[in-house]
């Protein structure tokens, strides 16, 4: 069972929990309202929704993004992105270095709702960019008081030629349309009580057949969640909720690079699955 956004044939959005082949709405509207209740609340809803079952197939599931949320991410969270970004880097290799061990981590912006895509959507890569792959990422949902709600997949899909050339391009190589998948579902921190040790998957599948596919686990994460959060919240509020990405652990490896066509699948063990067709260019061509 998870939490999602959806909306029904005839366009009107709620969240719901979704039960295999059933989605039971909550009639709150939207996933932002819903991170303004506590975790009681939110358990509460979850566990008894009031409202009529509806068929799986009968709505469109949506990212569990909406409102004023914001998605932020957490870099060099795991070996993989290190050693991968020193290897792109032409100008910097030693900031990878040097925040992998730090104190504080990388958190960085990375897309405000209107411009995340959900699951089936096409994500972009951009048009003055040679170099460009998907991030598979556990992600964190945050109510607005801050206390952890769930987990989610994000796809922080990266420029490797902008931010190779410069970290300061950072924003280039990570903000942009098409450049920010989440969800489709969240499955709440009761059901979920322990994601340290999740299997993450990622393949990427060009003209039907598979060009690039591997695994990792969250335990191999440098950091806690607990670590991420508290630094995310430091000096911040998110008054409609928020989601932290972890980090990639998978990168493949230069000179590949996603292009028009390909389809990119993550899965992550206990939480589910959320696949994209890629697209070049801000129009998609
Ligand atoms: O340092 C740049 C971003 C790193 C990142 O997105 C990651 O490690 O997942
Ligand atoms: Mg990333």
């Amino acid at each position: 069972m998870s939490l999602v956004r959806f909306a029904y044939r005839d366009g009107r959005q709620d969240v719901g929990v979704l039960d295999g082949d059933a989605v039971t709405p909550l009639g709150v509207g939207s996933f932002a309202e819903l991170l303004h209740w506590s975790l009681d609340d939110i358990r509460t809803a979850y566990e008894y929704p009031a409202g009529f079952v509806t068929a799986r197939d009968a709505v469109r599931l949506l990212p569990p993004v909406d409102g004023r949320m914001e998605v932020w991410a957490a870099g060099v969270t795991y070996k993989t992105s290190q050693t991968e970004r020193m290897k792109e880097s032409q100008a910097a290799a030693s900031v990878y270095d040097r925040v992998y061990d730090a104190v504080r981590p990388e958190l960085f912006f990375k897309s405000a709702a209107w411009r995340v895509v959900g699951d089936g959507e096409p994500i972009s890569v951009r048009a003055d960019s040679a170099v460009d792959v998907p991030e598979p990422e556990l992600a964190v949902v945050l109510n607005a008081g801050g206390d952890t709600v769930g987990y989610t997949i994000c796809n922080d899909v990266s420029s490797r030629t902008i931010e190779g050339d410069n970290p300061l391009y950072l924003p280039q190589a990570k903000i942009y349309l098409g450049g920010c998948a989440v969800g489709p579902a969240v499955v709440p921190v009761w059901q979920l009580p322990d994601p340290t040790d999740l299997a993450i998957r990622m393949s990427i599948h060009r003209g039907g057949a598979p060009v690039w596919s591997g695994a990792a686990s969250t335990s191999q994460l440098h950091r806690t969640l607990a670590d991420l959060v508290a630094h995310l919240l430091r000096a911040d509020a998110f008054p409609d909720g928020v989601v932290l990405s972890t980090g990639t652990c998978l990168v493949p490896e230069l000179p590949f690079t996603l292009d028009t066509g390909d389809v990119v699948a993550i899965s992550i063990d206990g939480i589910g699955s959320l696949t994209n067709p890629v697209v070049r260019g801000r129009d998609g061509v």
